[in-house]
């Protein structure tokens, strides 16, 4: 169940797992409109539902940092260009890289087909009903990819510009990606997803010459929600902007790999100083 929209959500594990939890997302009480239930009582539903994906979100997040795995959330609605662009980015960066892919659609295996047409190893993930990805559904997608030390892992959230933005995953960052087809003012329309975002790939440039799209409007939209926002413009089809977003992965893999070996020399200091005791 999804408490940000009020959807009534499905999902089921069908594997064991390892660790001890129980699983009640997608069960019981729906809908932010349920007659019969109080503010209070989906408050109180939603920030359970938060807090323990939030445990989770740890989890995942610090068996990147131990693998030094840089992990991005990429979201957005349905048809911005996700799948395109990280097809494209398996194929460039595969060879400078080890990566990674987790799709998550409702339905279907077509993305996670397309990415391993790349050669890169990608897992479907299936929400059902459910209209986001949540960190335990990561836990287990880790469990069965076992993306490499040191990998870039890309994880195609559900296309939604609403529910993923609640929830964390454990990744370095949110990437939310906007396509010129859907107007400058989703910036606003939909401030929590753009407030969520490290950067925003405003993706299908190529069509601009097509569109009465005011790029520097929807920009000015984007940083009134979120002033630190980065931005790229980039087309997926064309290849435009595709340089710059490689360097952003690289600085961000780069410092993922910085802090990985801070970590290294403070156990090694740590184990040196328990040696001259
Ligand atoms: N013109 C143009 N079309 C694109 C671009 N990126 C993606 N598309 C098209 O947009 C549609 C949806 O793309 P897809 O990658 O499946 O979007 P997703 O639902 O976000 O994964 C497909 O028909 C793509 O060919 C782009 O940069 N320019
Ligand atoms: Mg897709
Ligand atoms: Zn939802
Ligand atoms: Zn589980």
């Amino acid at each position: 169940m999804c408490t940000v929209c009020g959807c009534g959500g499905e999902h089921s594990h069908d594997h064991d797992h390892p660790h001890d939890h129980d699983h009640h997302y997608g069960h019981g009480p729906a809908g932010a409109h349920v007659p019969g239930l109080s503010q209070a009582r989906m408050v109180k539903i939603e920030q359970d539902i938060l807090g323990h994906n939030n445990r989770y979100a740890a989890e995942n997040r610090a068996r990147f940092a131990a693998r030094g795995i840089l992990a991005l959330n990429l979201v957005s609605s349905p048809g911005s260009g996700k799948t395109t662009l990280l097809c494209r980015s398996a194929r460039d960066l595969a060879a400078r890289w080890p990566v990674a892919v987790i799709e998550g659609d409702q339905q279907t295996s077509f993305d996670a087909d397309r990415i391993r047409e790349t050669g890169v190893p990608a897992l479907q993930v299936n929400t059902g009903k459910g209209c986001h990805l949540d960190a335990h559904m990561i836990g287990h997608a880790l469990e069965e990819l076992r993306p490499a030390d040191q990998s870039v892992l890309f994880i195609e959230n559900v296309g939604n510009l609403v529910c993923p933005a609640g929830f964390d995953l454990g990744e370095a960052a949110k990437v939310v990606i906007l396509s010129v087809t859907e107007g400058e003012d989703k910036p606003l329309k939909y401030p929590d997803m753009f407030a969520a975002a490290g950067l925003m790939i405003l993706n299908k440039v190529d069509l601009l010459p097509h569109l009465a799209f005011d790029v520097e409007r929807c920009v000015d939209f984007a940083r009134r929600v979120n002033p630190g926002i980065e931005l790229i413009r980039l087309s997926a089809g064309s290849g435009e902007g595709l340089e710059q977003w490689y360097d952003w992965i690289a600085r961000r893999r780069q410092a993922v790999l910085e802090r990985r070996v801070a970590a290294l020399e403070a156990e090694l200091a740590a184990a040196r100083h328990g040696l001259q005791e």
